[in-house]
């Protein structure tokens, strides 16, 4: 047992939070400050917890409860200062560790130690370490020796083990390796064949497998560097010029962030990324802003691929819960990334020994037009005229991009004025492929786990599974979820030559087990999310709607499948729980290696009540990818998303008062 956990030093470190001294209120939904996660690694670090063996492996803020937050939203100034708090995992003397740290109080709040199945995100630190470990391992050295490639050209990458019915071996990691050469494209030139196993906390090999040699598929055509391509070039546009001569129409002040008829808090996790939270919009009847969402985020991007041999069955990634966001963030380049007019946050998470990262312009925030219209109607009825109007598109868009290894996700929520919320996702970068003797489509022959995208070069087959926290909170946080079903009529009355038509059927789920939806096999429904004690004047109840993504895939895996059984939630795309602050994370909060007793689909079988109380919605874009040739050597955006729009949140369309900008602001 450890000595960290006796319930003597428990109370101990009560008691020494009691004695606070306070200083200044930022938001409480501001992200740990650089400062903050220096205080909670000095706070730790001169802890008894302080050992030699010693990790960080999550540092974020531990929110205020939304009740609190809501009565400090209220009223700020009246309301008594909120601790500043953080939620820590550590792994110290070979277990994981959960604190609470109290940073005004400059304390230890509580601490225990965790036991369970499933191990907390990997830092970059030990990955950096352990792939440093193959270029002194004998064997590797004589199998890269082998295949007659330059060990300096070899690169090495980290890959999380997953759960395959083993049992617990401490925290493992699989190592495989690439050869750049003449490409930057390293993952087109996969060392196949090669698999190392390692123990992440000793640091050692503990498992060499050579077992195939392949070619190497050839650098040439793969670097897709600019400066690298040849004649014949391919087309270029003529340039577009994005500006906006009257400024921003948006402003920040400090993480909240107002535009048009929206007002949200823009936030930054060491896990999700990036955070919207207490997103309200102005109801242009009573100017008040009413309450849309609580808190969203992308919670999980889980990533299995389908070849069952020895160098890829372990392959399914839980993207958030094994790597983090926070490590694995981009800096958004401007003009590339997004547009002239954004304007930027950045973000900063604790690395493996504590101490703050920086990372500049990890989030952009900028105005959308693209000449759309947002609505527009051409009237010709009306004698002697025609008249045509319309308003511009203008959105606002807050952006974060993630690298995991590979593959490039960028995330968008675009706020509309109609009071719509676009979700939408971006996938780009480069394919995992495997190398293969095949050089020619004709030469396949046996089971077929992926597709021939260039010589020696297999795109495998796979899912990509994105997932979000949807914390609604519809004018007020009692919400209710209802599926309007649409139901086929049929009509044999003889007062209508028609023989049938269809309307809608309300059913409200009262319990978890009515809100798992999988759309391939639900009847057609309009899927609302709406507070039962509000309505409109005309008496109909206040409500968002779900506009679900043509990206729909739900997982194909068997039942018994281990990555299926860790991500049991990607059977559905729908999923509505009670609010329960700790449920963050679908695929359970400590991912790596993971059995599946902890994520969405284990809470979602306690049939909890959702009816009329505080809900929250997970919903999963699901895309099965089968590669291409045009996938290869890199991936043009493939986007999907969805929406969620008002449904009877508004008396009427507001766009109806938007001020269109090409015909000047109007009078006041
Ligand atoms: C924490 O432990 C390390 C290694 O044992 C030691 O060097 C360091 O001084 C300790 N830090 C504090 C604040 O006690
Ligand atoms: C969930 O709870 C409801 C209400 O108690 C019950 O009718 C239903 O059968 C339960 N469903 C499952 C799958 O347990
Ligand atoms: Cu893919």
């Amino acid at each position: 047992m450890s000595p960290f956990s006796s319930q003597f030093l428990q109370l101990l470190l009560l008691i020494l939070c009691s004695l606070s001294l306070s200083f200044g209120q930022p938001h409480p939904l501001d992200p740990l400050t650089p400062s903050e996660i220096s205080a909670i690694r000095t706070i730790i670090k001169s802890s008894s917890i302080n050992s030699t063996s010693f990790s960080f492996h999550y540092v974020g803020l531990e929110e205020p409860d939304k009740q609190t937050f809501l009565s400090w939203h209220s009223n700020p100034t009246a309301h008594p200062i909120l601790p500043r708090q953080a939620f820590v995992i550590l792994r110290a003397g070979g277990q994981t560790h959960e604190l609470y740290v109290d940073i005004t109080n400059n304390c230890i709040a509580s601490h225990r130690v965790r036991s369970g199945n499933g191990y907390p995100t990997l830092n970059m630190e030990e990955q950096n370490a352990v792939t440093l470990l193959t270029f002194n391992y004998t064997p590797f050295v004589e199998s890269v020796k082998k295949r007659g490639v330059d060990l300096k050209d070899v690169v090495c990458s980290t890959y999380t083990v997953g759960w395959n019915g083993e049992r617990d071996k401490g925290r493992l990691i699989k190592l495989q390796c690439f050869v750049v050469g003449e490409t930057a494209n390293i993952y087109m030139r996969p060392l196949e064949g090669i698999t190392i196993l390692a123990d992440l906390e000793a640091m050692l090999i503990l498992e060499y497998l050579d077992r195939i040699v392949v070619p190497v598929p050839e650098a040439t055509g793969t670097d897709y560097r600019a400066s690298r391509q040849m004649p014949p070039y391919g087309p270029r546009g003529n340039r577009v010029v994005v500006a906006q001569p009257e400024g921003k129409g948006f402003t920040v002040s400090g993480n909240v962030v107002r535009w048009a008829n929206w007002a949200l808090h823009v936030g930054f996790d060491a896990r999700a990324g990036l955070v919207i939270s207490h997103a309200s919009v102005l109801n242009d009847e009573n100017n008040e802003y009413r309450s849309v969402l609580y808190k969203s985020y992308v919670s999980e991007i889980c990533v299995p691929y389908m070849d069952p041999s020895e160098e890829w069955y372990f392959k399914a990634f839980f993207d958030y819960g094994d790597y983090g966001f926070g490590p694995l963030s981009s800096s958004l380049e401007p003009m590339i990334d997004c547009p002239p007019n954004a304007e930027y946050m950045d973000g900063y998470y604790a690395n493996g020994d504590g101490s703050p990262v920086h990372i500049p312009n990890v989030i952009c925030i900028f105005e959308r037009y693209a000449g759309d219209p947002s609505w527009r109607h051409t009237e010709i009825l009306i004698p002697g005229k025609v008249i045509t109007e319309a308003r511009e598109e203008v959105s606002l868009v807050v952006r974060t991009v993630t690298t995991l290894g590979n593959y490039d996700y960028v995330l968008d929520w675009e706020f509309k004025t109609s009071g719509s919320i676009k979700v939408w996702v971006g996938l780009t970068g480069m394919m995992e492929v495997r190398g293969t003797d095949y050089s020619h489509a004709k030469e396949i022959r046996g089971e077929q786990h992926g597709e021939l995208v260039a010589p020696n070069t297999i795109g495998v087959y796979h899912d990509h599974y994105i997932s979000y926290h949807l914390d609604l909170d519809i004018a007020g946080t009692t919400n209710s979820f209802v599926k309007a079903n649409i139901k086929t009529v049929r009509v044999n009355d003889g007062k209508t030559p028609r023989k049938s038509y269809w309307t809608t059927v309300k059913e409200t789920a009262t319990t978890e087990a009515d809100a798992r939806v999988d759309f391939h096999t639900a009847a057609p429904a309009e899927l609302l999310f709406v507070n039962p004690g509000v309505k409109t004047k005309l008496g109909n109840t206040v409500g968002y709607r779900l506009i679900s993504s043509s990206a729909a895939a739900t997982s194909l895996l068997t039942d018994d499948d281990y990555p299926l059984i860790r991500a049991a939630y990607t059977k559905k795309q729908l999923w509505v729980t009670p609010y329960n602050k700790r449920d963050k994370w679908v695929s359970g909060l400590y991912a790596d290696q993971s059995h599946g007793d902890d994520n969405l689909a284990a809470w979602s079988m306690r049939n909890r009540s959702i009816e009329n109380t505080d809900i929250v919605l997970w919903y999963t874009m699901g895309i099965h990818h089968i590669p291409s040739q045009e996938d290869f050597p890199l991936m043009s955006m493939l986007s999907c998303g969805f929406e969620l729009r008002p449904f009877n949140f508004f008396d009427r369309n507001p766009l109806i008062k938007t001020q269109p900008f090409s015909k000047g602001r109007w009078a006041t």
